[in-house]
């Protein structure tokens, strides 16, 4: 089938990661013929950096899609299913070229992930429109009856890897003696007391700084030679994906290295996106009440604390056992996306 996949960035990076995440899965994984039409390829290009030419797999400006060369005139162009990434707005030219041609594409909203247990009821529902052509809204989730998870690419648990070249000279610095921290999350996090804390643990720490976050920290942060800070740039989607496999403990933000971070089956916290309304505090508890279903009363309490910020000393013992749980939570969500998750679940819904 053909697809056509809009993608609006409203800010930061997930947006555009999803959504190369699930065109390239569409694509590679199930040899469909994919366009990604975005409204910022500069950021779109620094998570792909690399990857294309890709077979059935094509990217084009958002103003493309207007382009009578690119457009729907011709019957051959014409897309099975249109997604429109987090319920942004088609260009009114391409939605018009569909109408008017009379296209039966399948209008597909592709929504937020929530672990909340109303998004399976809401799943796969039809909204009409007035334009007459089908549109539904597909969920993201963890349960069964909603549209899954965006496992692609499966990363094997690492023994010993190579790092990419992107990671390569950073790589010879680690200490094999040091735990590896991976950090990722938003300006607002209480971040430099959260380091200056944990320097205090009788450990060595090497911390790992994605891009931008040396601007979060104060420049009078004075640490003991046990913890290292590394200072990262904005590295390709599939580096970044690795670099969560091979540290011990990592802090993610956003939807898309939310999910990853769990793939990587390694302790992780998630300073999920804040929002006015404070529904981020619903979704979190959603999320970690799933997440610590079978943990102990210990473990729940560390899951907890770690989540809103709390000094690591209070929690960081509890690492050992959070560990195993991590294992084990991966086990589980690979076993309960076995039939490929979000876009496998897509492509039978469409089907
Ligand atoms: O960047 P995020 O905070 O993005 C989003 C957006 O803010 C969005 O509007 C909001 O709705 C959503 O969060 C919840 O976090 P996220 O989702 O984790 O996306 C980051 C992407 O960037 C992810 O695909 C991983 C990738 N990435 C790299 O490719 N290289 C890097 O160096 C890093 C740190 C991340």
């Amino acid at each position: 089938m053909r697809w056509d996949i809009f993608c609006q960035i409203v800010d930061n990076f997930g947006d555009a990661g999803v959504c190369w995440r699930l065109a390239r899965s569409l694509a590679i994984r199930h040899k469909q013929v994919v366009r990604l039409f975005c409204d910022d390829l500069t950021t779109l290009n620094l998570l792909v950096s690399g990857q294309l030419p890709m077979m059935g797999l094509t990217i084009h400006a958002w103003e493309a899609s207007s382009n009578p060369l690119l457009n729907n005139t011709s019957a051959q162009m014409a897309p099975d299913v249109v997604i429109e990434a987090f319920g942004c707005e088609l260009p009114q030219a391409y939605l018009t070229n569909l109408v008017i041609a009379n296209y039966q594409a399948v209008l597909i909203n592709l929504e937020y992930l929530s672990a909340e247990a109303w998004v399976g009821e809401y799943h796969a529902k039809a909204s009409p429109q007035a334009h007459g052509l089908a549109k539904h809204f597909f969920f993201p989730g963890f349960q069964a009856n909603t549209g899954g998870l965006l496992i692609d690419p499966v990363l094997p648990i690492p023994t010993i890897a190579a790092p990419p070249a992107s990671l390569a000279s950073l790589w010879q610095q680690m200490r094999p003696t040091a735990q590896r921290i991976s950090i990722f999350c938003y300006p607002t996090a209480p971040l430099q007391e959260w380091l200056k804390n944990l320097a205090t643990l009788d450990a060595e720490y090497d911390v790992l700084l994605t891009f931008d976050h040396a601007s979060y920290l104060n420049q009078a942060l004075i640490l003991p030679e046990s913890m290292r800070l590394h200072f990262l740039p904005f590295i390709p989607q599939d580096d970044y994906d690795w670099l969560l496999h091979q540290c011990d403990f990592n802090i993610v933000r956003g939807e898309d290295s939310f999910v990853r971070a769990q793939l990587a089956a390694k302790p992780f916290f998630w300073n999920i996106y804040p929002q006015d309304d404070l529904a981020h505090e619903v979704k979190l508890k959603a999320f970690l009440d799933l997440y610590l279903e079978n943990a102990s009363p210990a473990l729940i309490s560390a899951c907890w604390q770690a989540s809103k910020w709390a000094s690591p000393t209070v929690w960081w013992a509890l690492l050992p056992e959070w560990e195993t749980h991590a294992k084990l939570w991966r086990t589980k969500l690979l076993a309960e996306q076995a039939d490929g998750g979000l876009a496998a679940r897509l492509l039978r819904f469409i089907e």
